[in-house]
């Protein structure tokens, strides 16, 4: 399969890691969008929050667990916030799921 981030989990395509455990691979993103953006994706190949079931909705929760271990080593201590993007509609680009981590500043108002 042709997935950027399963290349970057596999480290044939370089980046700024943060994070990494048996279950997901956290770095930042190429294109921030706030002073600190980083990502985390589950090292399973899983399209998009919505394909999450039953079944892989432990991964999801794992990564929320891990989101919070991340954010404080990033300095976020006054706050963040978690998007994923979903389908086109969503303006997601990259089809592997994935939580956006944003902070630094205090955030724009709008989500839309
Ligand atoms: P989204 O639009 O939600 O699918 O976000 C995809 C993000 O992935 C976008 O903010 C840019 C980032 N991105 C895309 N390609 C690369 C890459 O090769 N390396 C890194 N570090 N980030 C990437």
């Amino acid at each position: 399969m042709n997935c950027i981030f399963c290349s970057i989990i596999s480290g044939d395509i370089p980046s700024k890691k943060v994070y990494e455990d048996e279950i997901c691979f956290a770095f930042l993103d190429i294109n921030p969008q706030a002073p600190v953006h980083c990502l985390i994706v589950p090292k399973a190949h899983i399209q998009s929050a919505d394909e999450v079931n039953e079944e892989n909705a432990c991964v999801v929760a794992h990564i929320f667990s891990v989101i919070p271990k991340i954010a404080k080593e990033l300095g976020l201590s006054a706050g963040y916030r978690v998007v994923t993007n979903i389908g086109e509609d969503g303006r997601q680009s990259v089809k592997h799921l994935h939580f956006h981590i944003l902070g630094g500043k205090q955030l724009s108002e709008n989500m839309a």
